[in-house]
């Protein structure tokens, strides 16, 4: 009798010798905490690209945050707005291999924040925008139901120079399971047209909506090379001419 298995592999416990392909959410999973800071000069100078969430409080910065990197408590999120008080950033990649971050930026707009601390607040937002020399993209994240508010058209103005010069820009539409298909196609439409130059898209951390397309995104934000590869995180000089930043407070 012949044996139909006898051309079969001698051993079956042969391991893989290439390690599987990131994919953008295997990427987003490995976000991790970096560090705090209450003031900007406190930010550490990164040279890979720093992705910022940005938007009214409770639009669902910290919440987004949370569904995009698949944990549960990285960003603290919270129904009482005004939770996240401090620049919060969450390096990306593997362990000692950092290849960008994602920044979760305090809300702005929240009406019992005694006003001496909203205007401390926004010129320190301002000044983040604007000098934050490795900031590759902002994600701006507003809820279609109330649109874009008069501070999300301040922080508009603020950084359109920036993605004028290049800088990417989101308005990622929060909380899209709360509105009808039409609803939706509706404030899509419009966030298309105050986009500008940058991309608007529907988000629900509820239903999973629009999760793997972000997180593409930022993988395709951070990992893009222009004219030099973005892929070399260390002791790299700048690889694009940067104006000096203003000094800030
Ligand atoms: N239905 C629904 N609720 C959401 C969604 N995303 C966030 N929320 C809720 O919105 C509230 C605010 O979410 P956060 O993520 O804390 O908002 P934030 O923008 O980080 O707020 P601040 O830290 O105050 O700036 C929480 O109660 C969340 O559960 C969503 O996609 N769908
Ligand atoms: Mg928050």
């Amino acid at each position: 009798m012949s044996n139909p298995s006898s051309a079969a592999p001698v051993s079956g416990t042969a391991a893989p010798l290439t390690p599987p392909p990131v994919t953008p959410m295997g990427w987003m999973h490995t976000a991790r905490f970096l560090t705090t800071a209450a003031q900007l000069h406190h930010l550490p100078p990164i040279s890979v690209p720093e992705i910022a969430f940005v938007g009214r409080s409770n639009a669902g910065k910290s919440t987004c945050i949370n569904t995009l990197t698949q944990q549960k408590q990285l960003a603290y999120a919270s129904k009482r707005p005004g939770r996240t008080q401090h620049i919060n950033l969450f390096s990306l990649g593997k362990q000692g291999l950092t290849d960008a971050v994602l920044a979760d930026l305090p809300g702005y707009g929240y009406a019992a924040v005694p006003k001496q601390d909203k205007i401390r607040w926004q010129r320190v937002m301002a000044n983040y925008l604007v000098t934050r020399e490795n900031l590759k993209g902002i994600v701006l994240l507003c809820d279609p139901r109330l649109g874009l508010t008069e501070l999300d058209e301040v922080l508009l103005d603020v950084i359109r120079p920036r993605v004028q010069e290049g800088l990417k820009f989101l308005i990622l539409l929060t909380k899209a399971d709360k509105l009808t298909r039409v609803e939706g196609a509706k404030a899509l439409s419009i966030a298309r047209l105050q986009a500008g130059g940058g991309e608007a898209k529907l988000f629900s951390a509820l239903k999973k909506q629009g999760v793997e397309e972000v997180a593409q995104l930022l993988w395709d934000w951070s990992h893009e090379a222009p004219g030099a590869p973005s892929t070399e995180p260390l002791a790299e000089p700048a690889t694009e001419p940067l104006d000096e930043p203003p000094s800030e407070d």
